[in-house]
């Protein structure tokens, strides 16, 4: 009798060693590891780690976008698993206030969850106006030949290199300004067209016009302090103090900084062209026209939504047409007195000379559209087809 109650209180031990109990303590932690006998699957909250993770970095938004809208299917692992955003329909930068970098929270969700908790980690956004399209560097012959159709004597080609200029790679606003971007930046909007949008089409997304360079020029500088950058000028003695239009001021670039500015002259015309010695971007034939920008034969004496005509090659939008584009360089008649070859930033001249600008516009015809046309405007000058658009190194 004896022997059998010692008999079943070993079997009893065997049986206890061999089925180790899994359990969770109240704050979820282990109690009692996996069972090295059965080796049957752990409870819930057993036995696994968290994964190391390599979080993404180096993310960017474009203000009004959602977080779902930001891909981040680049990102990977060394431990295999999913990046994914905690608060995915929460909005990124719906106003002015959240341009720059901010943090939220993203999960990590490990493809092997037997051995792998989820994880969560705050991560850096970096919200932006607008979006930017890379140009890369190189070299073109600025300006149209002697034979192109409509053309006027201001193109005429530089007489150095024969006619080539370098432009070092920079980035180039995919679209113009928008009156809802410059007033998110500025708090103003004093567009002629704000109101009464075609059908269908976003009054706050057509393009800001009756800016002055003035107006432009801040407009780049605000944005850079609000998304973090360096600001490019220096504006000194603005007049008036406080307020728009400004009217005079003396301006300062210092281009090895990394925030906003206008483009020059010379960069407008390399980005319109992409590549290509044709009248317009996407060849020679006018009649086509309609199909690339908002002109006089089709613009219905108006401003239009940008983005939606083709773009060029390189993904830019209503270079042609739509509204002008202020460019930095005070304006010459001639490219041999505008800054000579190699990235030129137009004529040399004292504040308050005509400043170029470029592209056409929606009360002009099909020549005052073309890649090399020239014109000029005073730098005080505000008018309901002139607006932005923004470059940066
Ligand atoms: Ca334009």
């Amino acid at each position: 009798m004896k022997n059998s109650i010692k008999l079943f209180g070993i079997i009893i031990f065997i049986m206890l060693i061999g089925f180790t109990i899994t359990a969770c303590d109240d704050n979820g932690n282990d109690k009692i590891t996996i069972c090295e006998v059965c080796e049957k699957e752990p409870c819930e909250c057993n036995n696994k780690t968290d994964p190391t993770v390599t979080w993404p970095s180096g993310i960017t938004a474009i203000m009004g976008q959602t977080l779902s809208d930001i891909s981040l299917a680049s990102f990977t692992n060394t431990i295999p698993g999913v990046f994914s955003w905690v608060t995915p329909t929460a909005n990124v930068g719906s106003n002015v206030n959240q341009l720059g970098t901010r943090s939220h929270n993203m999960r990590f969700t490990p493809t092997d969850t037997s051995v792998y908790n989820t994880v969560t980690n705050s991560v850096n956004i970096t919200v932006r106006l607008a979006e930017m399209v890379p140009i890369q560097g190189g070299f073109f012959r600025m300006g149209s030949p002697s034979t192109e159709i409509d053309r006027f004597n201001n193109e005429n080609y530089r007489t150095a290199n024969n006619g080539f200029v370098t432009v070092n790679g920079f980035s180039m606003g995919k679209y113009e300004v928008t009156q809802e971007q410059y007033q998110a930046v500025t708090g103003n909007n004093p567009s002629h067209h704000f109101s009464n949008p075609t059908p269908g089409e976003v009054q706050g997304k057509r393009p800001v016009e009756r800016v002055t360079w003035y107006d432009a020029i801040e407009f780049c500088n605000k944005l850079s302090v609000l998304e973090g950058l360096e600001p490019v000028y220096t504006i000194i003695d603005r007049t008036p103090a406080t307020g728009y239009p400004i009217t005079n001021a003396t301006v300062l670039p210092d281009w090895s900084k990394n925030g906003y500015r206008l483009p020059t002259e010379a960069e407008w015309e390399y980005a319109c062209r992409a590549g290509t010695t044709t009248r317009w971007y996407f060849g020679e034939h006018e009649y086509e026209l309609i199909n690339y920008a908002w002109f006089s034969i089709n613009s219905n004496e108006r401003t239009h939504q940008i983005g939606l005509k083709q773009p060029n090659s390189l993904g830019l939008y209503d270079m042609h047409g739509n509204v002008w584009e202020w460019c930095w360089d005070s304006y010459a008649a001639s490219y041999n007195n505008a800054g000579g070859s190699d990235n030129p930033r137009g004529a040399v001249s004292g504040d308050g000379f005509d400043r170029v600008i470029r592209g056409g516009d929606w009360s002009h015809q099909a020549l005052f559209a073309r890649s090399a046309y020239r014109s000029h405007a005073g730098i005080n000058y505000r008018g309901g087809n002139l607006g932005i658009r923004l470059a940066r190194n």
